[in-house]
């Protein structure tokens, strides 16, 4: 039975816990990473986790989901305001999208109110930290149980 979800961070997270830590934290991507597959696994669930700075590699792995995963956790980072490539790639992805941000979008700067991934995410977790990454996993663990 097929128990994959991707877990996709967009450009800069890889500076989580380096840089700007009263917007983001103090906790690395690493740590997230450690986080997810601990809930994951919790939860009977295996995940690719990744992280990129080029646009492309994120819709190449939102490709590679479209055959195997049964969910993809999302933080876009900035491509969330900017990139219609991402929507369309997920627009062709049909089990459930979880779009995750660290901050509250909303509290930031008004380009940051606008996504154009939460016209195809059916989940939106803002401003929890990166708690959001595990409420995310355990969403589409909980949507996995209920299909059965
Ligand atoms: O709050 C979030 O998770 C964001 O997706 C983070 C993006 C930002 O562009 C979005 O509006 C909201 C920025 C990610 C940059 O991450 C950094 C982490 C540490 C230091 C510098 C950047």
């Amino acid at each position: 039975m097929n128990r994959l979800v991707y877990i996709l961070n967009g450009p800069n997270l890889n500076l989580l816990g380096k840089r700007q830590p009263h917007i983001y934290g103090h906790e690395t991507l690493t740590n997230v990473e450690a986080e997810c597959r601990k809930v994951a696994s919790e939860h009977g669930l295996e995940i690719r986790f990744h992280q990129s700075n080029r646009e492309y590699e994120i819709i190449d792995w939102i490709h590679e989901a479209r055959e195997t995963a049964i969910g993809i956790v999302i933080n876009p980072a900035a491509f969330t305001h900017t990139s219609v490539a991402i929507l369309d790639a997920l627009n062709t992805f049909e089990p459930t999208v979880i779009e995750v941000h660290i901050s509250n979008v909303h509290k930031r700067e008004t380009f940051r109110h606008h996504s154009y991934v939460s016209l195809r995410a059916d989940g939106v977790i803002a401003g929890l930290g990166i708690q959001g990454y595990s409420l995310a996993i355990q969403r589409i663990a909980r949507l996995n149980e209920t299909k059965k």
